[in-house]
């Protein structure tokens, strides 16, 4: 998961781009980057880090312009390196520099194709310079001088015939202007807007709503799954619909946990969304135990607040705080003679005991992934004096691997793969396990005053929207994943023989 912005302004736009991605930190906290256009040259700078460690008063003067674009990207598979820090940039044709949310499924014949059919060369292991070069190719084979939107909207449809998965992609034509694009299943979010200033009326492209609300645009729409904005560097909007075949069945697991709940994504309110996760939840323990003996709703911040609140209020039961997060947690330092240690749940999440101490708890998260934190939390609530310890997910059991650019873990580590609510309940130690029926799940989030029938859901079905993801790819993921994890391993002990010779 990653953040992506794109903006064409009247004046200088890195202030605006940098406070955007401060806003989009959520969708990812491992690298950031910014690249900006004016007079035909390209400034970017991108690193390792959060957007306030990566973005220094020196690299800010540096980054002028009109139009750029900016990215934060979230470790997965494959792009771990500063190298692959985002937006990439080909120099031809004009100079494009792109952002990418996603993932694309069929990399390893782009990549193929790319190197022996477009003669083109790919430095990284990212999809997105896959992707990048791709576009480029595809404009590249229009023969202009200058591009003009038709050119631009075309070879997004040549991406779109060539590239399965899932993407939203920001992407600067040097001089010309920016254009986003969905894919055409729309399982990542983007959307786009406008504000006016005294100069003229600017434009901003986003992956959620909330970067253009913070910034003071007002949010036009979301871009239809397939479809591209393309906005010239004068302030010129046009937009086309580039797909054959375009079907939304976005990400669920945007409303679940990725997304900020002040966000509206395809027209649906992440908040109402999550209150309607509660509402549900509820109505699921009155089904199964309507003589329930639960005193209280705790919420495991941050997430599940809004579900908990109105799981809360539907049960007729207390909502109580009794977590406290640290927003503050520190680096991990290696110390010569220490191996690194793993920060603990205790770290970040502490007990306020009089609201456990003799109670029937009812703990809420928005899901369980592997279980390790969920089983220590509960345990943290036996030793703060529960009498008995109830665990509530607001989404159904996670039972598969994302493939379209959610950081999952492999399969195995999965809690839920292969095992029963009853066999993860006791795994975590929770005395009762309520896991959201994906029914329930799908009418939370598409059932409100916009309908939406279709989701990618496939970490919790095995449905993978796209079609083309059989048990020879999710292996062939699980063992580049585990190749990456050696070498992570192998880098950290060379670390510590260094530090301990
Ligand atoms: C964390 C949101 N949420 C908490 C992420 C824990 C799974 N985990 C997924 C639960 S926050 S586990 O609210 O955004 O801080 O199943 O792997 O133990």
């Amino acid at each position: 998961m990653c953040g992506i912005v794109g903006i064409v302004g009247k004046s200088n736009v890195n202030q605006a781009l940098y406070d955007a991605l401060t806003v989009l930190q959520h969708r990812g906290q491992d690298a950031a980057g910014i690249v900006t256009s004016h007079d035909g040259r390209l400034f970017l700078r991108k690193d390792n880090g959060l957007v306030r460690d990566v973005f220094q008063q020196r690299h800010m003067q540096r980054l002028v312009g009109h139009m750029g674009i900016g990215h934060v990207r979230y470790p997965t598979a494959g792009s771990s390196t500063s190298a692959e820090a985002q937006p990439f940039y080909v120099n031809s044709p004009y100079g494009i520099t792109l952002a990418h949310n996603g993932n694309l499924t069929n990399v390893e014949q782009l990549a193929k194709e790319i190197f022996e059919s477009d003669l083109r060369h790919v430095n990284t292991n990212s999809d997105s310079e896959v992707l990048l070069n791709v576009f480029a190719h595809e404009l590249a084979v229009r023969g202009k001088l200058q591009p003009t939107e038709e050119d631009v909207f075309a070879a997004v449809s040549h991406v779109h015939d060539r590239c399965v998965g899932g993407y939203a992609v920001v992407a600067m034509v040097t001089g010309y202007g920016i254009v986003g694009f969905r894919d055409p299943h729309g399982i990542r979010p983007i959307v786009f807007g406008q504000r006016h200033t005294d100069e003229g009326v600017e434009y901003m492209i986003a992956s959620e709503s909330v970067a253009l609300d913070v910034l003071g645009f007002t949010l036009i729409r979301d871009l239809a799954p397939g479809e591209a904005v393309y906005i010239t560097e004068e302030g010129q909007l046009h937009t086309r619909q580039c797909a054959k075949a375009p079907e939304l069945k976005p990400c669920i697991f945007e409303h679940v946990y990725l997304a900020r709940p002040d966000s509206i994504m395809d027209g649906v309110s992440v908040y109402k969304a999550r209150l309607r996760m509660g509402e549900k939840l509820a109505e699921k323990i009155q089904r199964e135990r309507p003589e329930h003996d639960i005193d209280v709703v705790i919420p495991i911040p941050d997430t599940s607040r809004t579900a908990a609140l109105e799981l809360a209020n539907h049960l007729g039961v207390k909502f109580r705080e009794g977590f406290v997060k640290n927003r503050y947690i520190g680096r991990t330092f290696i110390m010569p003679g220490q191996a690194a240690r793993k920060k603990s749940v205790r770290q970040k999440l502490n007990a306020i005991e009089l609201e456990f101490r003799g109670k029937n708890v009812m703990l809420v998260d928005d899901s369980i992934v592997r279980g390790t934190t969920c089983k220590q939390i509960i345990q943290m609530a036996r030793e703060a004096g529960a009498k008995n310890v109830y665990f509530c997910s607001a989404a159904p059991a996670v039972r598969y691997p994302n493939v379209y650019g959610i950081d999952m873990p492999s399969v195995h580590e999965l809690i839920a793969h292969n095992r029963t609510t009853e066999q993860v309940a006791e795994l975590i130690g929770a005395d009762w396990l309520i896991y959201q029926d994906l029914p329930d799940l799908i009418e939370s989030v598409g059932g409100g005053k916009i309908k939406i029938e279709q989701f990618d859901c496939a970490v919790f079905d095995g449905q993978y929207v796209t079609g083309d993801i059989d048990e020879a790819y999710l292996e062939r993921i699980e063992q580049s994943r585990n190749d990456l994890a050696k070498v992570k391993n192998q880098a950290v002990s060379a670390i510590i023989d260094l530090y301990n010779n």
